[in-house]
């Protein structure tokens, strides 16, 4: 396979300032017209031939300046012509079938309409052209078809004509004034409808803003328009960036690979991010759908007025646009809860990658297919390491640093060099050294050591980047100290009290620090926010959790606290490492703390939430070397038997309290139900028959999807007649609502109960299940993948399921596809009987004769 390193990187040798395209629209054939006003770059290598990238594509005629030629050559996908002059008219006609594109990259039809995606490289399936980020054209565009099959046509930019004939077809021209990569092209035909609004900029111009569905959607659009309308203004208060155009169209898609697109002027959704009512949609849904529509909002700057030189300055974009969005919603929501959550996300996502066999730095060295690099790391790890500037430079300078950013870089295709650079010299910080944030990959690992004598407090750090895998012969030798900005407090013991929070900068292997006037020895709290992306290693008395639990004014820091007098124990009971009598002790300890969290009236519902949640068998594995899934699960589950148990009578009253609490979207209602089904989540492990018979009243009584998909998910790890039956009640009550009905494939496919894989493979053959619809395949495989005692099954079937699947999508979306490699590409940190197993499914995998780039690229690393 051809591997494409980012130290190769040359500028294009021809410019493609314009481009205009005609598309003939039909499902099964689009006749495509481009014409690109073509010409040298000056700063390219000189070579008269251009390079226009195909995939898949024909060419049915090439002309230049207005005259056919055939002098031009196949290159693989790619079409060669060489050009004699400095600027030139290239005209070339191809044919698509919309159709029959099932990869959902390029022109694809779903549900009778018909739709782009381009990012990353599906502009290539729809028209031969320079595809690569670093070449900006602005784009006329002009597409006609059956006025009755697609009554809306819609392209980025503005509409600047429309017209139709009498033979029943109609047309509209679209014309974008900036200039863009084709990657934010899109084109959008079909029978939609709009909910419309506007919205002023702080400037005055009025943008005109619709949210387009399919009939009968237009109903759960409010709740996106609302949140579009809130990241419009926020964008505007927080990083000073206004909207550049008079029109923002939005369309819902329910087949589609990803979360959503930012084309510019026309971003397209999944569904998922886009339809919202109480009725179908839970809280968490509704914090997405928030998240999500900011994220691509923002890309109008972050993204498409700067956007990426090449596909390795992926996280110039996505990392940033990352930290807007979680920036965003921590501003509209909690930013304690926000912060909890983010970073629960990165340790669920992106702490395996850096540990396993995909790992990769931000800006990755090479890459054989650009669609797998779409990772955790690039967009989560990419925004803590610029959160990190900020939090080194403070809001002010670093807004100093993003506004100087945007000055210098607006209309270009930019680095990360470029941003570093310009926050170094805007908000006045010295990042050489930070620069390896870029370069390494890995978690890096701080191990604190303690010290009080007379009256000072020493701290001892050190810092350790372990080996990463070196795939392509990219560079990473010997791993560097990198700096690390540590936020922590010294509490006084007495007083439950700091004398205020410092930031400490650990950029050496070793290094300690000292504070003076300290009687008697605090207690640290450190990484407060979590301030860095690493792993601490802290051996501290349980007493020290327990007080930071209960006292901690960080509130990252409290819920790490809770979560490290979790892990902790539990790491020791899998490891056998503790006697009877110490096993219960330090179960004894985590009841009182999670009492008194129980009990703490200061605290909202909300954050208690977020305090209450056990650590997940993921992050659990990720502490071993070498993981048993089996124990870890066994010994999660008894002790939240035992919480169940000995909480009883707390976690009964505190679900009558939040039962009563009326259904609203404020944070407090929000509060309420989140803790409802975590009450019934500990009831149903220590006392089965009194949650089963709340969860029926609370399924039963809901009026609102927050509460019902919780008391399923409680009913469907459970046994007993009433399971079934409130599966089946959901299925009837929300048939042919497709978001729904993936929500009821996930839960059965994601339960506690003992016969998971059975029910995985039934619903399979589910009338209702399909390959083509990435958000089904998800639904069903993604929720088994994640499901520790079900993708673990002793027996190897869950990863057997996982490698069928994986076969059997390949040849349908390879992209889709390509995303459940890494669950068996884990094999290394699991235990060797299970290992086997997993690497025997990659290599049946690797077996396939004729395997995508995608999974190719996937299943080689994941065994290599
Ligand atoms: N920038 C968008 C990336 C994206 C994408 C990438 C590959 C294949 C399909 C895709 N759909 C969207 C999404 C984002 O980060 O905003
Ligand atoms: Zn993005």
């Amino acid at each position: 396979p051809s591997v494409i390193r980012r130290e190769d990187y040359q500028p294009p040798a021809w410019l493609v300032p314009e481009i205009a395209l005609d598309f003939a629209l039909g499902l099964d054939a689009t006749h495509v017209t481009s014409k690109l006003s073509v010409r040298r770059n000056p700063d390219g290598n000189g070579s008269r031939t251009m390079r226009l990238n195909g995939d898949q594509l024909a060419p049915l005629a090439v002309r230049v300046d207005g005259q056919a030629v055939n002098d031009w050559r196949l290159d693989g996908p790619d079409l060669l012509l060489d050009l004699a002059g400095e600027a030139h008219e290239v005209e070339i006609e191809t044919q698509l079938n919309p159709a029959a594109n099932s990869q959902l990259m390029g022109l694809y039809a779903s549900h009778g309409m018909l739709c782009t995606q381009c990012e990353a490289e599906g502009f290539r399936r729809i028209a031969f052209f320079p595809d690569r980020p670093d070449v900006l054209s602005t784009y006329r565009v002009r597409m006609s078809g059956d006025k009755a099959a697609f009554p809306i046509l819609l392209s980025n930019g503005n509409c600047e004509a429309t017209g139709e004939s009498a033979d029943g077809t109609h047309w509209a021209e679209w014309h974008d004034p900036w200039p863009k990569p084709c990657y934010l092209f899109a084109l959008v035909a079909g029978d939609l409808v709009a909910n419309h609004d506007s919205f002023t900029t702080r400037s005055g111009r009025e943008v005109e803003l619709n949210i387009w569905v399919r009939k009968g959607d237009e109903s759960r659009t409010q709740h996106a328009m609302d949140s579009l309308k809130r990241s419009f203004r926020w964008d505007e208060q927080a990083f000073g960036r206004e909207y550049d155009l008079d029109l923002f169209n939005i369309v819902a898609v329910s087949d589609f690979n990803m979360g959503a697109m930012e084309n510019k002027g026309l971003n397209v959704f999944n569904t998922r991010y886009v339809l919202a009512d109480p009725e179908t949609a839970t809280d968490s849904d509704y914090d997405a759908i928030e998240g999500v529509i900011g994220h691509e909002y923002f890309h109008n700057w972050s993204g498409n007025r700067v956007t990426c030189r090449d596909w390795f300055q992926l996280s110039l974009k996505e990392g940033f646009t990352v930290l807007r969005d979680q920036m965003f919603s921590a501003d509209m929501g909690s930013p304690a809860v926000k912060r909890i959550e983010d970073v629960r996300v990165l340790r669920a996502a992106q702490f395996p990658e850096d540990s396993g066999p995909l790992a990769h730095p931000i800006r990755p060295d090479s890459y054989q297919e650009i669609s797998n690099f779409y990772t955790a790391t690039i967009y989560n790890k990419g925004a803590e390491v610029i959160r990190m500037m900020r939090t080194m430079a403070g809001p002010e300078r670093f807004r100093a640093g993003t506004d100087l950013y945007f000055d210098r870089n607006d209309g270009t295709a930019a680095t990360c060099e470029d941003f570093v650079r310009a926050i170094e010299d805007g908000a006045g910080l010295d990042l050489k050294q930070f620069r390896l944030w870029y370069s390494q990959s890995g978690t890096p690992q701080v191990t604190v050591t303690t010290q009080h004598s007379g009256d000072t407090f020493t701290l001892k750090l050190t810092q350790l980047v372990p080996p990463t895998p070196n795939h392509d012969g990219g560079a990473q030798p010997e791993k560097q100290p990198m700096p690390i900005p540590l936020k922590l407090a010294l509490f006084d013991r007495e007083t439950g009290t700091h004398r205020g929070e410092e930031l400490l900068v650990l950029d050496q292997a070793e290094q300690s620090f000292s504070f003076a006037g300290y009687a008697s020895a605090p207690v640290l709290s450190i990484n407060r926010g979590f301030s860095a992306p690493v792993a601490i290693d802290f051996e501290r008395p349980v007493e020290d959790l327990v007080f930071l639990a209960a006292h901690d004014d960080d509130a990252f820091a409290r819920y790490e606290a809770m979560q490290s007098l979790v892990v902790r124990h539990l790491i020791a009971a899998v490891s056998s490492n503790l006697a009877e009598e110490a096993r219960t002790a330090e179960r004894e300890a985590i009841v009182q703390a999670l009492r008194s969290i129980l009990l703490d009236e200061a605290l909202d519902d909300l954050m208690r939430g977020e305090l209450l949640i056990l650590p997940a068998e993921g992050y659990l594995a990720e502490q071993f070397l070498v993981a048993d899934p089996s124990a870890i699960h066994a010994e999660r589950e008894a002790l939240k038997a035992w919480l169940g148990t000995k909480l009883r009578g707390d976690l009964e009253a505190l679900h009558d309290r939040v039962s009563a609490v009326p259904y609203s979207r404020d944070a407090a209602a929000r509060g309420a139900r989140k803790l409802k089904t975590q009450a019934l989540t500990y009831l149903a492990a220590g006392a089965p028959d009194e949650a089963r018979r709340r969860a029926i009243a609370q399924y039963c009584a809901a009026d609102n999807m927050t509460d019902r998909q919780g008391a399923l998910m409680v009913l469907a790890g459970l046994d007993g007649p009433e399971r079934g039956e409130a599966l089946a009640d959901f299925h009837g009550r929300y048939a042919g609502n497709a978001l729904v009905i993936d929500k009821w494939f996930s839960l059965q496919a994601g339960s506690l109960h003992p016969k998971v894989l059975e029910h995985a493979k039934a619903l399979a053959e589910h009338p209702d299940f399909t390959m083509n619809n990435p958000n089904r395949v998800r639904a069903l495989y993604m929720a088994l993948a994640v499901n520790p005692q079900a993708f673990h099954a002793p027996s190897g079937e869950g990863y057997r399921i996982i490698g069928d699947l994986i076969r059997r999508l390949d040849p349908i979306n390879p992209q889709t596809a390509a995303r459940f490699v890494p669950s068996l590409g884990r094999w290394r940190r699991i235990e060797p009987a299970r290992a086997a197993l997993m690497r025997a499914e990659l290599e049946r995998i690797a077996a396939e004769p004729s395997l995508s780039k995608d999974v190719l690229e996937q299943v080689t690393k994941s065994l290599g």
